[in-house]
């Protein structure tokens, strides 16, 4: 059986020296401390619990200022929408290709793809109404990451079952179709449900959604914009978030996506559902959502690289923190040591991506190395201090997919991904 030694290792419980990994079917069977003989420095592979892998293509292309002089997360959903009617199946599989292997590269070892670019730009369903979502399976596993299909709900532009607006044609199902995406999503990857938002789904359809999950991880967007809260408390007379605990079965198998704009009590409400809070430090920050409580939260969370405008575990720590300390004017906000920090946003993607997390017995053997002697200052430097992402090896289910920070697909995906790029853009 494979195994591994490392000098250090960040185990659920902090660091340990000399650690031996013994691996089995791509699952951690043994790990054993006092092994000399090795090196470097371990930690467990980060999930991402939010991608839209296809918003790769838009990097960069959405950072000048509109005709309306007044830009906001709305005015980059238009731009966002253009390039989702653009995008062919290989467009897809190309677009993900570049943004799995730039997670790899950035200490990502598994992703939930919150997937709702379904259809033809007509709107039609493909032949194989799965034929996107095997695009996206298709590129993780050239990659080389874990994946969750997140194959998302979508039937409405708005509160109280409003019509779905003409360009967001590609998205839409009824529960009837949803139910046979669902079925060829669960034949590629291990796979959820995930209505997109309290916008896009009625209270009947995320009953109808939540029973279909059962124990299976479901992930919705929430709060992520005043607009929406306000939307909400005029439909419903609650909070996005109150509205949720109070009608629906949260629970750990749930992750709150964003959930930016909350109250004391729905944060608490929240932490006691035991429910993920899915934070995107990088994307609030570039659509200007806000900033999550979250150096007062006392639930699970984890991290998410959502638009993939930015791809680096250590930078979406990095941005978390440091919003916390700039709203906050403290230090050290999220966690006493940077391995607290990461450990708690390993533990809580993996929670919502429903794999056992963290350097355990029974875990995936999903790691990354970093160079350094002492442990805590290179994990502290890998988060604060990195020009480029700071990982070394990293290693999924076993299977090695990085050496010395590169992966071996690297610069001939990026080479077809800026030529679709050019034409699209
Ligand atoms: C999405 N992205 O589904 O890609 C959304 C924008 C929406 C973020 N929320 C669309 N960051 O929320 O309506
Ligand atoms: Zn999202």
């Amino acid at each position: 059986m494979p195994n591994f030694i490392f000098r250090h290792a960040l185990l659920p419980d902090g660091w340990h020296e000399n650690v031996r990994l013994s691996v089995e079917g791509g699952v951690i069977a043994r790990i054993e401390a006092g092994v000399p003989g090795g090196a470097g420095i371990a930690l467990p592979g980060m999930p991402n619990l939010h991608s839209h892998a296809f918003q790769r293509a838009m990097a960069g292309h959405a950072e000048r200022r509109g005709p309306s002089g007044r830009d906001s997360f709305w005015t980059w959903r238009e731009l966002m929408y253009r390039l989702a009617l653009n995008l062919s199946p290989e467009d897809m599989e190309i677009a993900a290709t570049q943004a799995f292997i730039e997670m790899l590269e950035g200490g990502f070892t598994a992703v939930a793809e919150f997937h709702y670019l379904h259809h033809a730009p007509d709107g039609a369903p493909y032949a194989d109404i799965g034929e996107m979502a095997a695009r996206l399976a298709a590129a993780a596993a050239a990659a080389g990451i874990e994946l969750l299909l997140l194959p998302v709900f979508y039937a409405h532009a708005g509160f109280g079952g409003a019509a779905p607006l003409p360009e967001q044609r590609r998205f839409i199902n009824t529960l009837e179709s949803y139910a046979r995406l669902h079925e060829r999503c669960a034949a590629q990857a291990p796979t959820g449900v995930a209505p997109h938002s309290l916008r896009a789904a009625t209270p009947p359809e995320l009953e109808a959604l939540t029973a279909l999950a059962g124990a299976r991880p479901l992930h919705i967007h929430i709060a992520e914009q005043t607009a929406e809260v306000e939307a909400c408390l005029a439909w419903t007379g609650q909070r996005p978030v109150a509205w949720l605990l109070d009608h629906a079965p949260v629970g750990r198998n749930w992750c709150l996506v964003h959930a930016t704009h909350v109250t004391p009590e729905e944060a608490a409400g929240m932490a006691a559902s035991g429910a993920v809070a899915g934070l995107c430090p990088i994307t609030e920050a570039n659509l200007g959502d806000g900033i999550f409580p979250a150096a007062q939260f006392s639930g699970a969370w984890g991290i998410g690289s959502d638009s993939n405008v930015l791809i680096d575990a250590g930078r979406e720590l990095q941005m978390l923190e440091y919003s916390q300390r700039l709203a906050r004017r403290g230090r050290n906000m999220m966690a006493a040591t940077a391995a607290g920090l990461y450990n708690a946003a390993a533990a809580g993607g993996a929670q919502a991506l429903g794999l056992a997390g963290g350097l355990a017995v029974g875990a995936s053997a999903s790691f990354v190395t970093l160079a350094g002697d002492d442990p805590e200052t290179a994990l502290a430097q890998a988060v604060f201090c990195a020009r480029a992402p700071a990982v070394r090896d990293v290693w999924v289910r076993g299977r090695q997919v990085v050496a010395d920070g590169w992966h071996p697909l690297a610069s001939a995906a990026r080479a077809r991904f800026d030529d679709m790029v050019n034409r699209l853009v």
